[in-house]
């Protein structure tokens, strides 16, 4: 009534689009102009925002959410009519001739590539109270998972521009409420952890507004009538930030070709890049996604075929919660259950994505960025007239490949897990819970992966590595080796690993080693306890001989145990720094180290 006075034209124009689309209850109880005014235009401002960052506009989510949640309350299958079957991909095997031809091809394309980074997510599964970006990947040099993949990127830069000019491969960071101040404050405080401030954009991603029932009438908090309860729209969000924010084609006019996505908390990752982004090239992917062997259940959603009865087929994953649903509901009665090989036949998906940068920006010009969405209420009783509390839509990335023509080249990467996908995802207690074989996700287990990789790609490369112990942290089994660390620079591909061991070198299991120079040469080297050798880009040291100290002794900490830091506890370890040998080069040269 005479509340719409207070407000704008533009703001009545969507005060009368929310009355014909059912939204009456958000001002049903307003009070006569002159009461509560200021709180009124804050709640207008924040339908304003609702409406400017969802694609379409509120109408369009309203009109969205009557529509899935009237086909989740018919019960109606999203795939239905499709029938699963497991698809055909590239293999990848660490170390092999194909795999360092793909990384060859890799590191030469990442000169046209740009990376994003999804981190608007809480990790509200993990638990850690501070963001996830922040957490060490690894507590022997304490490197955090932004500093890691930032040095990654900077080493692809370096390697992919030898001999030409410079290139700067950009990053973007998609945040959220939750992360944005945290993220930017960690890029400000490290000077961008070496990369320019320039090269870095940070788009943060709006929640969406959550529905009250089954008439997508949008929930108000329950104190406060003036505020729409909201919450995470999920990682399909990057699409259309990267859309709206123009910057797909400020990448496209630079002349890059490719888009990398990738997750928050996988050290692992940046170590499949090159071969990744090799077979992107050499197959000529439109969308290439990188998966790995995945046990049955696991959390992870599945690489799946689907064939419609009326002929269409795309590869696609499949969520872990709908993945065996839909294997009972089309002939496979057992669901999603290992094969002979002990993993189930259809690849997890790590949602680590490769799209092609021109087929990318055709296709969002013509959907916005709008991605497939999906809702799951959590119903009251079966009869799911209402709900236990308020739902909302939700996408996801992965779900990109679903409006592709196709004609589009759709392929996918399977990877060994053991050098390509550890994250940090469960609490400590979740993990000692999930079974026996299954990963545990945890910090525990995503720090003993990066030893772990980083050892066999060692011995790979010649090197005589003690064999692992198995050890148990958090009530979480893993195996334990050596704690050997280097710096992007030094190992971004197996070549260029090898290329700096030689000779006959050993590392006992009790020992700790952290190259943290790129020009560092190990030659006849005996390692039995601690080694850190950091060194200027224009030093270049020859190390060798026998090292033998007290080492970093491995202890543990209980998670419970409220005297240790908070990323100790969710480990469940720590080093103690009894004895080292450590040097640093800090001036240009020739050196060796001879010990
Ligand atoms: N994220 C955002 O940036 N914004 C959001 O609103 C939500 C998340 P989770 P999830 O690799 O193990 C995914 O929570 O969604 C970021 C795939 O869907 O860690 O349960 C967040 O910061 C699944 O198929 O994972 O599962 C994080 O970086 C499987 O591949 C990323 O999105 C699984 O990851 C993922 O969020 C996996």
């Amino acid at each position: 009534g005479e509340n719409l006075n207070l407000l704008s034209t533009q703001q009545q124009e969507l005060v009368k689009m929310l009355l014909e689309n059912g939204q009456d209850h958000l001002f049903r109880d307003w009070p006569p102009p002159g009461v509560d005014d200021d709180h009124k235009k804050a709640f207008l401002d924040q339908l304003t925002l609702l409406d400017s960052s969802y694609p379409g506009g509120l109408e369009s989510y309203i009109k969205n959410a009557k529509r899935l949640l009237a086909d989740s309350k018919a019960g109606n299958n999203p795939y239905d009519g499709f029938t699963p079957s497991v698809p055909t991909g590239e293999t990848l095997t660490f170390g092999d001739e194909n795999y360092i031809n793909f990384e060859e091809t890799g590191v030469h394309e990442a000169r046209k590539a740009a990376f994003v980074l999804v981190a608007g997510g809480l990790g509200e599964r993990l638990g850690y109270s501070g963001i996830k970006v922040a957490l060490p990947a690894e507590t022997t040099t304490g490197t955090c998972f932004i500093q890691h993949y930032i040095e990654s990127i900077l080493a692809l830069q370096d390697a992919s521009s030898q001999g030409e000019s410079q290139t700067q491969i950009p990053l973007a960071i998609m945040t959220s409420d939750d992360t944005h101040g945290r993220t930017l404050e960690l890029l400000e405080s490290n000077s961008y952890f070496g990369m320019q401030p320039t090269q870095v954009t940070l788009l943060k991603q709006e929640k969406v507004a959550c529905l009250e029932d089954n008439d997508a009438r949008l929930a108000l908090e329950q104190q406060n009538k003036y505020r729409i309860q909201t919450k995470p729209h999920g990682h399909g969000d990057v699409h259309s930030l990267l859309y709206s924010s123009g910057i797909l084609n400020v990448w496209y006019d630079a002349g890059l070709k490719w888009v990398l996505f990738f997750q928050d908390t996988n050290g692992l990752l940046f170590k499949a890049i090159p071969a990744a982004l090799g077979v992107s090239a050499s197959k000529q992917y439109n969308v290439n996604s990188l998966a790995v062997p995945r046990k049955a259940k696991e959390a992870i959603g599945g690489i799946t075929r689907l064939t419609h009865s009326d002929g269409r087929s795309m590869v696609i994953n499949v969520e872990y919660n709908q993945l065996d649903p839909l294997l009972r509901a089309s002939g496979y009665p057992e669901g999603d259950v290992n094969c002979e090989t002990g993993y189930s036949p259809f690849p997890g998906n790590i949602n680590q994505l490769i799209l092609e940068l021109g087929p990318y920006i055709e296709e969002l010009s013509k959907t916005g960025g709008a991605i497939q969405e999906f809702v799951n209420p959590k119903y009251k009783d079966a009869s799911k007239t209402s709900f236990k509390s308020s739902t909302r839509l939700e996408c996801m990335m992965q779900d990109y490949p679903k409006t592709l023509p196709p004609s589009a080249r759709v392929g996918f990467t399977v990877m060994e897990t053991w050098f390509a996908y550890a994250p940090v995802k469960n609490n400590a207690e979740d993990a000692a819970k999930v079974p026996k074989g299954n990963p545990y996700h945890s910090a525990t287990s995503g720090e003993m992966a990066i030893y772990r990789a980083n050892s066999i790609i060692l011995k790979k490369a010649g090197v005589q590595v003690a064999e692992p112990v198995l050890q148990v942290f958090n009530g979480q089994e893993v195996e334990v080796w050596p704690r050997v660390t280097w710096k992007p620079k030094w190992g971004l591909t197996f070549s260029r690993i090898k290329s700096k061991v030689s000779g006959n070198c050993s590392i006992s299991l009790r020992s700790t080693l952290a190259i943290k120079g790129q020009n560092i040469f190990i030659e006849n080297l005996s390692l039995d306890g601690a080694l850190i050798i950091d060194a200027v880009d224009d030093a270049e040291v020859n190390v060798s001989g026998s090292v033998q100290n007290n080492g970093w002794i491995l202890e543990t900490v209980d998670y419970k145990d409220t005297t240790e830091p908070e990323v100790l506890r969710i480990r469940g370890f720590k080093f103690n720094k009894a004895e080292q040998l450590e040097t640093k080069y800090s001036e240009p040269g020739k050196f060796h180290l001879k010990a």
